[in-house]
């Protein structure tokens, strides 16, 4: 059985990084136009550098918490294959053990040069004409996925939706497309689907089991790894 799992903000709720959409969330906190899109940044990027700069700091005290570690066993102990597709640009899949990992949403470890596409590790801060260390460009920017950008690893996913028995969605509130759509996708063919979330979200999936991530994931994966 090959399980495509997407994850949200939801499954690092509880390792204190703060979801978006959640009662005191960060969207109630910072306007989304202005720190999570291109004209934000492009009107103002040492506020959105200054956002981003918090929230990789906030992710770099954070631990993976009981669900990321469940979902490496999983990857380990399977016999079919296990790929995360996360919304999250924080690293607590990595460093909760798993490897099979794509961050559609970017990530906050990386840092990229509008100018020419580079890619290097972020520093723990960055700044507005941080120069590019390929091009020398003043163009750095976080490696981040903005509303109006097209999501990272597209036609991995896509690919991995198609070989998919099971499509698992953890800790997101189906809000952001395209990943909202996965699970229309999934059911369309014939895959099946389960949603482990705090509250249900849709109707959509077959099954709902609503609770928090650290106490639904790792029951799911025994129960899954008992089943082999
Ligand atoms: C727990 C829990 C616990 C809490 N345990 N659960 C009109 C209609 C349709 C689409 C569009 C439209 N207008 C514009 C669009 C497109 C747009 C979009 O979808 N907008 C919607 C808001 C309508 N999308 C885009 O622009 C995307 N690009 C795109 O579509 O390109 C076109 C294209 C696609 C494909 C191929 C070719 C072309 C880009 C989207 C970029 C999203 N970026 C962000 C910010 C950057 C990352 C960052 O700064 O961190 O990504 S937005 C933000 O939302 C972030 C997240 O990854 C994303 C999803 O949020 P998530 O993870 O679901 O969090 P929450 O807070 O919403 O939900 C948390 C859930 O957890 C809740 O349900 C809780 O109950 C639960 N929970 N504690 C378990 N302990």
């Amino acid at each position: 059985m090959n399980i495509l799992i997407l994850t949200g903000a939801g499954i690092s709720a509880e390792s204190g990084i703060g979801t978006f959409r959640d009662a005191g969330g960060l969207w109630e906190q910072y306007p989304i136009e202005q720190v999570a899109t291109p004209e934000g940044f492009a009107a103002d990027p040492e506020l959105v550098h200054s956002f981003y700069n918090a929230r990789r700091a906030n992710a770099a005290v954070a631990a993976p918490n009981a669900a990321h570690k469940a979902l490496a066993k999983l990857e380990r102990e399977h016999a079919g294959d296990v790929l995360i597709v996360t919304q999250n640009v924080d690293d607590l899949h990595e460093r909760g053990g798993s490897q099979n990992i794509l961050h559609m949403h970017g990530a906050l470890n990386r840092a990229i040069c509008a100018a020419c596409n580079h890619r290097w590790p972020a520093p723990a801060e960055m700044y507005a004409n941080d120069p590019c260390p390929s091009c020398n460009a003043p163009a750095t920017r976080p490696d981040i996925v903005w509303f109006g950008e097209i999501p990272q690893g597209m036609d991995v996913i896509e690919a991995a939706l198609q070989n998919a028995d099971l499509f698992v969605s953890i800790g997101t509130s189906g809000t952001v497309y395209p990943a909202a759509g996965f699970v229309q996708s999934a059911r369309a063919m014939g895959v099946q689907t389960l949603e482990l979330n705090m509250e249900t979200s849709s109707g959509v999936f077959k099954e709902s089991r609503n609770g928090p991530a650290t106490e639904l994931v790792p029951v799911w994966v025994s129960e899954v790894l008992a089943g082999e």
